[in-house]
């Protein structure tokens, strides 16, 4: 039998003899520009990125089997490269600037080819500076031709929004840098109290002091009544959300105008959610019905049925959901962590009429906890096997400086590679030593959580785990993908401030 896939790649080898074939290559490959767009936040416009197809769809669809070949075309007046999130590509196409290849200069285009090795739900975003804070991302979806096809699949993309540039951002959170250098002691206790955010940028530092110090306490206040929904613990309240957002999105839209997608009643649905966003983790709410946990970061996991799950930055679930009989609404909400604030989309069969969802909840939100993370199961396990090598990796770092770093190291271009060799088991030893959580991202593999807080066992297997503050998790791959690879805090200004690291194998 002739898969998809090896008829393509006859005609690819068939085409530098057949000039008619080129066409054909032509056809199989998808374009994807890098442009500017308008977005309406709140009532304002603003100038944020896009990363869409001809057709104006954004990101790309795809059916497993065919390989991976797209053009990138950045359309942009400035350099950009688009990393293809969850992928194991060759190292050389991975998109990660300075390690995979230089950056694509404004005007430019990139070729990327290289065959799929599994379905799921994946996203796209700029590795370039700071460029996915603007919205620079986008859906990578590769569908199972078999698999779910009873199920209307519903792709919903989480970012968070600021009108303030990310270079302002990053600059505010890290203006007390300078202080300490100086012998400043200031910004170490606004750092147990409460996250900073770009409201306080403004402000000259013993007035952000204090109004942070008010604000820290009514938050605990608040924090002493509130249902902490999947185990979260006093003080993993500690540091949460950096940067105070203007708003949070779901597909590109506020709660307060939501996108609502057409179902039909008594419909099943597979959810392919993404935490798109660059800094913010959420809480997903299913409302009545129980939703089936069928995936995490593209990889299947046996079954957990919840009405509420949380997902980290740059996480994805898929998520089994059979809709009510009645001709009713069903809205989804997803709501910050450790915040009111929430976005959500509606699921609305004709007829249903769609309420005005406010974009609070009754409840702060608990912050994310590793609880279901030790509950889960990988549907395929990496082979048993024991590690050849081990590391031990600190998070480290801290708020006020807003230092991070991998084992007290911030990275920057002449920082050695950890080494590995081709075909070991690699194990990862990641301990929090901060007061932050983060959500941990490796380039090029997929990995299994093998052990959280000394307990051993077979857990999911995905390309993104979070952390919160003092826990410890150990995740094990296999180097079967050679090259220079990037392992690093998925929260773009951590990353950004040096809590990075890289792998190198030949
Ligand atoms: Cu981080």
């Amino acid at each position: 039998m002739i898969t998809r896939r090896r008829l393509i790649q006859s005609a690819a080898a068939l085409a530098a003899v057949r000039p008619e074939f080129l066409r054909a290559q032509e056809v199989e490959r998808t374009i994807l520009k890098l442009q500017r767009r308008t977005l309406e936040v709140n009532g304002k416009a603003a100038s944020v990125y896009a990363i869409r197809q001809p057709n104006g769809q954004e990101g790309l669809s795809m059916e497993f089997g065919a390989p991976f070949n797209v053009r990138v075309v950045n359309e942009l007046n400035e350099p950009s490269l688009i990393h293809w999130h969850g992928l194991t590509p060759p190292s050389q196409q991975d998109g990660v600037p300075g390690l995979s290849g230089p950056a694509i200069p404004a005007g430019a285009t990139a070729d990327y080819n290289f065959p799929q090795t599994f379905g799921g739900t994946y996203w796209m975003h700029s590795h370039y500076g700071l460029q996915e804070q603007q919205l620079l991302t986008a859906p990578l979806i590769i569908r199972y031709p078999k698999k779910y096809r009873e199920f209307q699949e519903v792709v919903v993309m989480l970012s968070d929004f600021s009108f303030t540039s990310p270079q302002e951002i990053y600059a505010s959170l890290t203006k007390n840098r300078n202080q300490k250098a100086a012998g400043g002691d200031a910004g170490k206790d606004m750092n147990m109290e409460m996250p900073m955010g770009h409201d306080h940028m403004m402000m000259d530092h013993d007035e952000a002091h204090e109004s942070i110090k008010d604000q820290g306490h009514a938050m605990s206040m608040e924090h002493s009544g509130m249902d902490m929904g999947e185990g979260g613990d006093a003080h993993s309240m500690a540091d949460l959300n950096d940067v105070a957002y203007d708003a949070f999105l779901a597909n590109n839209r506020t709660l307060a105008d939501p996108e609502v997608i057409a179902v039909e009643k008594g419909g099943r649905i597979l959810m392919r959610l993404i935490n798109g966003a660059t800094m913010s983790n959420f809480h997903v709410n299913l409302g009545e019905s129980e939703g089936v946990l069928v995936a995490v970061d593209g990889q299947e996991i046996l079954p957990v049925r919840s009405r509420s799950f949380p997902i980290a930055t740059g996480q994805r679930l898929d998520i089994l959901l059979d809709l009510p009989a009645q001709t009713v609404a069903s809205p989804i909400f997803f709501q910050l962590e450790g915040d009111r604030k929430r976005t959500g989309v509606v699921l609305a069969p004709p007829g249903a009429t769609i309420e005005r969802y406010p974009e609070t909840a009754s409840g702060i939100a608990p912050a994310l906890t590793m609880e279901l993370e030790g509950r889960l199961q990988a549907a395929w396990p990496l082979a048993s096997r024991s590690a050849d090598r081990r590391y031990k990796l600190d998070l480290t770092g801290d708020m006020a400086s807003y230092i991070w770093s991998i084992n007290n190291i911030v990275w920057n271009e002449s920082t050695p590679p950890f080494s590995i060799a081709r075909g070991e088991r690699v194990e990862l030893e990641l301990t929090n030593k901060t007061m932050m959580a983060h959500p941990m991202h490796l380039h090029g593999h997929r990995f299994q959580v093998v052990e959280i807080d000394g307990r051993r066992f077979s857990g999911a297997v995905r390309d993104t785990i979070h952390i919160p503050p003092g826990k410890r998790a150990v995740v094990a791959f296999d180097a079967d993908n050679p090259g220079h690879w990037a392992f690093h805090c998925h929260l773009a200004y951590h990353m950004h401030a040096g809590m990075f690291a890289t792998f190198r194998y030949s």
